[in-house]
């Protein structure tokens, strides 16, 4: 058919969306029918998603798109790491773990005393966070002994929806790589991992590459949301990678920056860079649309932010930017890698204030001041990343594309381009959305293999920022030393 409808589905940190996409004459066209907010859940010392309240509303908004006509398809993405565990007649074993529950820390350290930090990297690529699913399940077995013995499947949060809809149990390849639990040279699950960690093999399904068809929508699905032979399509199930692959960059000389809850700063190559260099650097090699390699580096990004600003009451968004782009530049810094900007809480605005104490620098006081502080901060970081990508990678990084939600902050996006001295090229906004879309597309054989890109240039609007020169007393860093650690 000339034209295609598919429905993407995007669970991020702080919001979920159900968009409909329509796909004609090589463009792309996205309305988005469903938003609904999200966030971790405090129960008993523990932090949660609320993985049944998320099913209701895709089930709601599935019910609208299927109001729309016809669906070719439909397909899930999310944030990475977390998973359910399942039984062996498929229930839910208790809730599904936030990646920023204290359950795991020291775990990672322990860990690495059981197989050395170089070995594990060498065996996934992947950059040592404390919430990786390798450490939550080991944390998870600690606080619940014998779990893992009791459960029978795991599944990531996309692939739970993607069973849910389809009643296939499959590990799609892109979320999988963000465990620490696979090997991207052979794109399997890494066994020696696996045994250093007493992580039960059998628990985990079959990887497969996004754009894989799971089959049609359940008859109970059908029943429920009225969409009949829509096929389940597996996008890029991990959020970050579903946007990297709708950033719209041609040729060279480039690298994203996938800005929201976290900033996503990296590089798409060919293959995975495990090096030495990358290790000290604590970059990771995540999987990308393709066969292609994200490697990027996860900075806390805008949560930092969003965290303050439940603190204060929820002022909006766009008067707090509006108001720190009024404060003085050149204020106090913070590292926003800092351990202690991980957790959530009401006390944001004074972690923030204290690392600038401690650090003998002056004290933000207003949340304009404090929105600044931490808004230059991401940019000095964001540059330092930057350079450390083309130090690794032996390339020159002139273009910075900024997608997602983070991309309509403005003053971000100058902040960004002034202090790194790169040219900023901002949207699409929807990047995740695009992305999940066409995948899908792509696997129903409606758009040319590899032309993803070339869709997202001729159906968006983009914004550029050239860098300004910026006073010296802006370009030290937080520290040299600071790109090295992890
Ligand atoms: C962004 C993201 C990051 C991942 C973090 C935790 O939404 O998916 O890529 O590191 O969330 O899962």
């Amino acid at each position: 058919a000339d034209v295609s409808r598919h429905v993407a589905i995007d669970l991020g940190a702080s919001s979920g969306r159900v968009a409909l996409g329509t796909v004609q004459a090589g463009k792309l066209t996205v309305e988005v029918l469903h938003r609904f907010p999200n966030g971790g859940v405090p129960v008993q010392g523990g932090l949660y998603w609320d993985v049944l309240g998320l099913w209701r509303e895709v089930l709601h908004g599935l019910r609208l798109a299927a109001g729309h006509g016809p669906i070719d398809s439909v397909g899930v993405d999310s944030w990475a790491v977390d998973y359910a565990l399942l039984d062996e007649h498929d229930q839910l074993i208790g809730g599904v773990h936030h990646y920023r529950d204290t359950r795991t820390d020291g775990v990672m350290e322990d860990l690495l005393t059981r197989m050395p930090r170089e070995a594990v990297y060498d065996a996934t690529g992947i950059q040592f966070l404390p919430f990786n699913t390798a450490y939550q399940l080991v944390a998870h077995e600690r606080q619940a002994p014998g779990v893992l013995g009791r459960a029978a499947h795991l599944l990531m949060v996309p692939d739970l929806l993607h069973f849910w809809l389809s009643g296939r149990q499959v590990t799609e390849q892109t979320n999988a790589s963000t465990t620490q639990l696979y090997d991207p040279r052979t794109g399997q699950w890494a066994g020696p991992v696996l045994d250093a960690f007493q992580v039960p093999a059998g628990l985990l399904p079959d990887i497969v590459p996004p754009g894989t068809d799971l089959g049609e929508v359940t008859s109970a699905i059908t029943h429920e949301t009225g969409l009949a032979g829509t096929r389940v399509v597996a996008p890029a199930t991990h959020d970050t990678a579903s946007a990297v692959a709708a950033v719209p960059a041609r040729g060279e000389g480039w690298a994203y920056l996938s800005s929201g809850t976290w900033s996503l700063v990296g590089v798409e190559t060919s293959h995975p860079v495990i090096t030495p260099e990358a290790l000290r650097h604590n970059l990771t090699n995540e999987a990308g649309v393709g066969s292609t390699t994200r490697l990027l580096k996860n900075i806390m990004g805008l949560w930092i932010i969003q965290e303050c600003r439940r603190a204060w009451g929820n002022p909006e968004f766009a008067q707090l930017y509006a108001n720190a782009e009024l404060a003085p530049s050149g204020g106090p810094l913070i590292d926003p890698d800092d351990a202690r900007f991980l957790p959530p809480g009401l006390d944001m605005p004074q972690r923030v204030q204290a690392y600038c104490e401690e650090t003998g620098q002056a004290t933000p006081q207003s949340p304009a001041e404090i929105t600044r502080c931490i808004l230059e901060s991401l940019a000095v970081r964001t540059s330092e990343v930057l350079s450390a990508l083309e130090n690794v990678t032996r390339q020159t990084i002139s273009t910075v594309h900024i997608v997602g939600g983070g991309s309509q902050v403005r003053f971000l996006n100058q902040l960004i381009a002034d202090l790194s001295g790169r040219v900023v090229v901002a949207g699409p906004v929807e990047a995740t959305l695009i992305g999940n879309l066409l995948v899908q597309a792509e696997a129903c054989g409606q758009i040319p293999e590899g032309s993803l890109r070339d869709i997202v240039l001729t159906s968006e609007a983009l914004d550029t920022f050239e860098p300004r020169s910026v006073p010296a007393t802006r370009k030290p860093l937080i520290g040299q030393d600071q790109a090295a650690r992890s």
